[in-house]
Parts: C-alpha cells; structure tokens; sequence
C-alpha cells in the first residue's frame, strides 16, 4: 500500500463531509457487526472506510489481494468468510456459475440509480441482480522520463534493450498476453496457435530484460526509481504517478484491454444487509467521489464523476476518449483454451 499525497484529495476532502464528532465507531444501526471485505490492493480511498464505520457503527475487517486468481481460490474454498469482493468481468462469471455469488436486494442498493446504465448489467448477469460496478480502467504502461528519452507511444517500450534491468511486467498470463497480442496486431483474445507462438517467442525474449514480474509491487519500484518501465493497472500508474511527477502514462497506440470491477455479495456471507449497506454507501455521489479522488480508475458513477475536480474529470488517461477507447478491448472467456495460454506462461517464466 502507499500513502498518497495528491493534492486534489486533500482539497477535495475538505467538502466531503463527515459524520459529526460525538459519533465514534460502536454506535449506529450496525453497531457490534464485523463487515469482512476483500478487495484489490489499493482500490479504496481509507478515510471512506472510516467514515462507513463512524455513519454504521459497524467495524470493517479489510483484506487485500492482487489478481482475479487469489480471489477465486479463496471462494472457491466454500466459506471464504468475505462479506464483500470485488471480481472482475473475467472472474465474475465463473464465479456465478458456480452459484458463489448472492443475489442482492437492489431495493437496498438506491444509489444505484447514479451507475450510467451501459455498466449496469453483463452477459453473465444479464439483469445486473448479482453485480454492482465498481471501477473501470485499463492496463497501461509508464516511463520515468528523467532516464527514458524519446516520444513513446506504443507497448514497444516494454521490450527495448536500453532499458534492461529496470522493465517491470505482470505477473497475469492471460493480461500479459492478450497485450502482446494487440503490440504484434493481432486480435487480443486470439488463442490461434501461430499467434500464441509469437506471443511466446516475443516474451522468452524480453526475460533478460525484466526486473521483476509482479502485479502490485511495480508501484514501489516506480516510486523508489528502481523501475523506469511498468506495465499496470492505469489508475496505480497513476497513483504512483501523484507521489512521482517525473512519471508518464502511456496508452499505447495499439490499444489496450479494458476490465471492469464489481461489487458482490458472495452466498456464504452472514452479513447481507450490513454488505448491502456498504455498496449503497460506496455509491453515494460525494462518497465515490472521494474514492475516484484517490484511486485514480474511472467511476462509473455519473453523479460522482460531476464532483471531481476537473483535472481528474477530463484526464483522458482515466476517462478514455471514444476515439482511443474504439481501439481497446474486453478479456473474453476462453473456455478451456485458456489452458493455452498457460503453458505459454510456464515456458516464459520457468524455463
Ligand atoms: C487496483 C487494481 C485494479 C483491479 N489496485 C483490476 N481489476
């Protein structure tokens, strides 16, 4: 995790309000209930989950991780314990046909009504009864640009000799190769096995030249300067981004993938009416305008998205221009293909 510095969320708390001073953590409707929360790492502004406390009286038990693959280990494990995940479009319907996800009370989830209706509902829960969007973003790439010269535009920068030892690449098989697959122009989910061959090829390659394969860590390495290249999730470049201004976010001209996170109930969970509680909350308009503040992904709140400020509101790199966001594309289900792409994975990283 790191402490963010931005000085918009500074400025922008200030007319966030909070719950008044005689109300501390143990009053309130939900007062004595654990609300037990798994999310991305640092997916949520920490002062909104204070402020849930304060408003419920609940406390929140909030655990982290970092790929759709931890999260779908531990549901699939039968009692995760979690009372509110975050899946992504890849992982949720998986996790639906397994039956692990509660359908929710949209009743008790009003602020609902702030979502822009084309997230609102997916193939894999047509009726959006079991899903409530949370983030949307990108995977993109930085440059340091006091070590990393010249106009870059394109996923090539990953790839460049110059910069050996100081590159960082995900550790996501399928992300890492639906992307390569757009730098060699190709179509992203393709599994065609001449495409996967260059895929393969192009990545043996680049092995020389990775300082580390990681999906979290890379914004350490940016920030300490240890990495001048990283592959990520677009609204953690720019995270790192805020505590580094020498940092530059590129959407390569390739396109890039797009994923889309939401909130779930999952069908074990003991809490229902405190978890529906906390999604109502997460989209009160001033609330996921203040998570949009620090998180840096694009809400798919249209109230929320009216309270930023207009830096963040208009940054291109969080809200893609439709010319851009044409060129970019969703992770499809790949069925038992994906197997594929995994043995892919295991003759890059374990020769
Ligand atoms: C947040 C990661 C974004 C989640 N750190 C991507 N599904």
């Amino acid at each position: 995790m790191i402490r963010l510095a931005i000085s918009s969320a500074i400025v922008f708390s200030l007319f966030v309000g909070c719950s008044g001073p005689n109300q501390s953590i143990g009053d309130g409707p939900f007062s004595g209930q654990t609300l037990s929360v798994f999310n991305w790492s640092d997916y949520i502004d920490p002062t909104v989950v204070e402020e849930f406390e304060r408003r419920t009286g609940a406390r929140v038990q909030y655990d982290t991780y970092s790929s759709d693959s931890e999260l779908e280990a531990k549901l699939l494990t039968g009692n995760s314990g979690y009372d509110v995940i975050f899946p992504s479009d890849r992982s949720l319907p998986m996790l639906l046909k397994k039956q692990l996800i509660a359908k929710l009370d949209l009743k008790k989830i009003p602020n609902r009504r702030h979502i822009h209706p084309r997230y609102l509902t997916t193939p894999a829960d047509p009726q959006g009864e079991y899903a409530v969007p949370y983030f949307t973003g990108a995977v993109a790439v930085v440059i340091n640009s006091d070590h990393v010269s010249g106009n870059v535009h394109s996923w090539d920068v990953l790839f460049d000799p110059r910069y050996k030892g100081r590159i960082t690449m995900f550790d996501d098989p399928e992300t890492v190769v639906a992307t390569v697959m757009l730098k060699l122009g190709f179509p992203m989910n393709s599994t065609e096995p001449e495409h996967l061959a260059a895929v393969q090829r192009l990545l043996i390659e680049q092995r020389g030249l990775v300082q580390a394969y990681t999906t979290d860590d890379f914004k350490e390495r940016l920030i300490r300067g240890d990495a001048w290249v990283a592959f990520g999730w677009s609204g953690d470049l720019l995270q790192a981004r805020g505590e580094k201004p020498e940092i530059r976010l590129v959407l390569p001209e390739e396109g890039t993938m797009l994923f889309i996170d939401a909130m779930c109930v999952p069908a074990t969970s003991k809490h229902f009416e405190l978890a529906h509680a906390f999604i109502d909350f997460l989209h009160e308009p001033e609330i996921a305008a203040k998570n949009a503040v620090f998180v840096r992904f694009a809400t798919p709140n249209r109230a929320a998205r009216e309270l930023l400020p207009d830096d963040l509101r208009n940054d291109p790199t969080v809200y893609l221009p439709d010319a851009y966001a044409d060129r970019c594309q969703w992770l499809k289900d790949k069925g038992p293909e994906i197997e594929k792409i995994e043995r892919l994975w295991q003759a890059v990283r374990n020769p």
